[in-house]
């Protein structure tokens, strides 16, 4: 089950929010085991929280220290429109086309409830299958749009060769045990 709202964000705000995620956070590119070699994640990636929490994926440990402003209204804003928990955010920057997040859930030990996703500049495919032998829909993703999904729910979004601009995705997520 998912819920999508196509212009959650206005165009003008979803453009001044992305510029700011442009400029003002500073990303990442990790690096991940696969197959016992140690390649770089293709994307950036960025994450802010309630101090002191604790949140670990593919091997990497997130520690938060707390939330800039622009991000904190965000995020109480997201979690008002889905009652929603919330006390962390994922960033993902996706250069252009290369880059992608291959088939996983987001069911960490960590996490409960469902987790939003908010998506900014290029419009991408999204896919999720819904169960072990399920189908694959597939969710085009456009600038300002907000995405509900069950942690539970597998998911990716794939490389394309189509010619496209950056993408921001932002995942407000509730991590528990702090
Ligand atoms: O970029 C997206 O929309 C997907 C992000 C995602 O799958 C994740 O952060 O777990």
């Amino acid at each position: 089950m998912y819920r999508y709202i196509p212009e959650y964000l206005d165009q003008s705000n979803a453009d001044e929010l992305l510029a700011w995620l442009e400029e003002k956070v500073l990303w990442h590119q990790e690096k991940h085991q696969m197959f016992g070699r140690i390649v770089k994640a293709p994307r950036l990636v960025a994450w802010y929280g309630d101090p002191g929490l604790s949140y670990s994926y593919s091997g990497i440990t997130h520690r938060t220290t707390g939330w800039p402003q622009v991000l904190a209204e965000l995020c109480d804003g997201v979690k008002t429109t889905f009652s929603l928990r919330s006390n962390f955010v994922l960033l993902n920057r996706y250069r252009d086309g290369t880059d992608s997040m291959g088939w996983h859930t987001d069911d960490e030990p960590e996490l409960s409830g469902p987790v939003a996703s908010l998506s900014l500049g290029a419009t991408r495919r999204f896919h999720i299958r819904e169960g072990r032998n399920a189908r694959t829909q597939r969710i085009d993703l456009e600038h300002g749009s907000l995405l509900l999904l069950d942690r539970k729910i597998t998911h990716a979004l794939p490389k394309t060769k189509r010619k496209l601009g950056e993408r921001i995705n932002l995942t407000f997520r509730h991590v528990i045990g702090a």
